[in-house]
């Protein structure tokens, strides 16, 4: 490039004509304005008569009409602070003009008309990039918005999965639910959280959940998320709370005590309870998880049994399988009768021919504890009163898929966590809600009838405290329509 003096004087295009008087204006809609800091007032002037010599208007003043600002030897981050003047400058709605090397009107003076502006004449620094899409609006309540199982934000709300289990272990009940909501929320999103900015206006997203989403969204990990997986607490109390019949309040006890693995707990089996015993003796089974094939397989057995026990007898599977999950932590199923009472003593006779066949590896009957009948649909954190057996199975495997190990003589099999829960068939459909979760699905679809429709729900029933009756329902989706609710099938309830 030659140096400005010296294209200012000799090589400029159309030099010879640069002292010619103004020609009439032969390209309206092109409206030049030159910058003068770096082009110098001289070379500026000599540039104007050039272009109005050739019939290309120029303003003196830099103003709305102006379509391309022409600059010399100006980068275009030096241009930015030009850009902004220039859009403070241009009223909103007008379009702004082009921001331009010298280049661009050389060349135009040399071809005696505008050259059309190409990237290269361009001094724009980028635009700031494009606005993250809108995630549109969720509800508060995750009763409200269909979740589906797979989705779009897998890392980020695992990460606040693992903040709320952490939580929980430490007894925070507040902290579990914020994350575990903020968490549920991603899960229902329609595309990928790629900006922090997206988080704004979504529900549950208080200043700790967005500060680790746009941790992870910047560095790809985040330091809190890391250190807890990692800490020895969250381990232990993960390994312990696995256990079967092993909650948190205990596991926490036992790690106060020092305790740590597996073998440290087995040493004192004098201390268990024979749940937990039994959930030691299969845990290698147990924390494998359960895929839906052999989920299907135990259905058939139960249906067996049940058929056998009192023919028109049902059996629903429920629990993650009903919501569409592949694998699962144990098979949860709703044994009924169509005839209301027709269940009664039907539990023990069904644990009667599984046994026989030598399915159970354990069992524990717990007899249905119905009260008051409010009392039953009063909210509260327990357990519904339901008649029920927590079981772990024995359940063979076909051949060829050997995890039973060395250990287990004979045919190869799998111990299975199984819990079969016996519901009356006039709270069938709340049972059936009830017990296909998730979890956090249940608790935000009573939380919305307590709080919205001043109404308590459970599985046994919808109560209304005001009249002090129950309402009535055939169906789910009749427990939805009763709530005011758009039905989402179970496959939509993964919150
Ligand atoms: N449930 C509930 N509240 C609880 C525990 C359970 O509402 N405190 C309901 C919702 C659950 C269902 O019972 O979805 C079955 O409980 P599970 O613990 O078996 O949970 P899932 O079947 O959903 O998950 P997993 O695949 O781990 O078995
Ligand atoms: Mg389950």
């Amino acid at each position: 490039m030659l140096p400005k003096r010296r294209r200012a004087r000799g090589a400029c295009p159309g030099g010879a004509a640069a002292a010619s008087a103004p020609a009439p204006v032969r390209f309206p809609d092109v409206v030049i304005y030159l910058v003068e800091p770096r082009m110098g007032r001289s070379r500026r002037a000599f540039l104007t008569r050039l272009a109005l010599s050739k019939g290309f208007r120029v303003l003196d003043a830099c103003s709305s009409e102006v379509t391309h600002v022409v600059m010399e030897q100006t980068s275009a981050e030096e241009a930015k602070g030009w850009q902004e003047c220039r859009a403070a400058a241009v009223p909103p709605g007008c379009p702004r003009p082009a921001l331009l090397d010298i280049g661009w009107f050389t060349e135009s003076m040399a071809a005696g008309r505008p050259v059309p502006v190409e990237p290269r004449h361009r001094l724009e620094v980028a635009e700031p990039e494009e606005e993250p899409p809108r995630l549109g609006r969720v509800p508060a309540y995750a009763c409200q918005r269909p979740t589906p199982l797979p989705h779009h934000n897998t890392a980020l709300s695992e990460a606040l999965e693992t903040l709320a289990e952490a939580a929980g272990f430490e007894g925070s009940e507040g902290r579990l639910l914020s994350f575990r909501r903020a968490a549920s929320v991603l899960r229902a999103l329609p595309r990928p959280v790629t900006a922090h900015s997206q988080l704004q206006g979504l529900p549950h997203f208080g200043e700790h959940s967005s500060r680790v989403v746009q941790e992870l969204l910047e560095h790809g990990v985040c330091e809190e998320v890391e250190r807890v997986r990692s800490s020895e607490r969250f381990r232990t109390m993960k390994l312990f709370t696995q256990i079967f019949g092993v909650g948190v309040r205990t596991a926490d006890r036992w790690y106060q005590e020092g305790l740590r693995t597996l073998d440290d707990l087995r040493q004192q089996p004098r201390r268990l309870t024979a749940q937990q015993r039994a959930g030691l003796q299969y845990h290698q089974d147990l924390s494998t998880p359960v895929q839906r094939p052999e989920a299907e397989a135990l259905q058939h057995l139960v249906e067996a049994a049940v058929g056998q026990a009192l023919p028109g007898a049902t059996v629903t599977l429920t629990g993650g399988f009903r919501r569409g999950k592949l694998l699962g932590h144990d098979v949860d199923f709703l044994i009924s009768h169509p005839k209301e009472g027709r269940e009664a003593g039907l539990l023990p006779r069904v644990m009667h021919h599984l046994q026989s066949q030598g399915l159970v590896l354990y069992h524990q009957h717990q007899p249905s504890c119905f009260g008051a009948p409010e009392r039953l649909a009063r909210p509260s954190r327990s357990m519904d009163a339901f008649e029920r057996s927590l079981c772990i199975f024995r359940l063979l495997q076909p051949p060829g898929a050997a995890l039973g190990g060395p250990a287990k003589a004979g045919p190869a099999w799998k111990a299975v966590r199984v819990d079969l829960v016996v519901a009356p068939s006039s709270q069938f459909p709340f049972a059936l809600l009830g017990w296909t979760g998730s979890e956090l699905f249940e608790r935000e679809l009573r939380r919305f009838s307590r709080k919205e429709k001043g109404l308590w729900l459970s599985s046994h029933g919808l109560f209304d405290p005001e009249q002090g009756t129950f309402i009535s329902a055939a169906s789910e989706e009749d427990i939805f329509r009763r709530l005011g609710l758009r039905y989402l099938p179970p496959e939509q309830r993964n919150a």
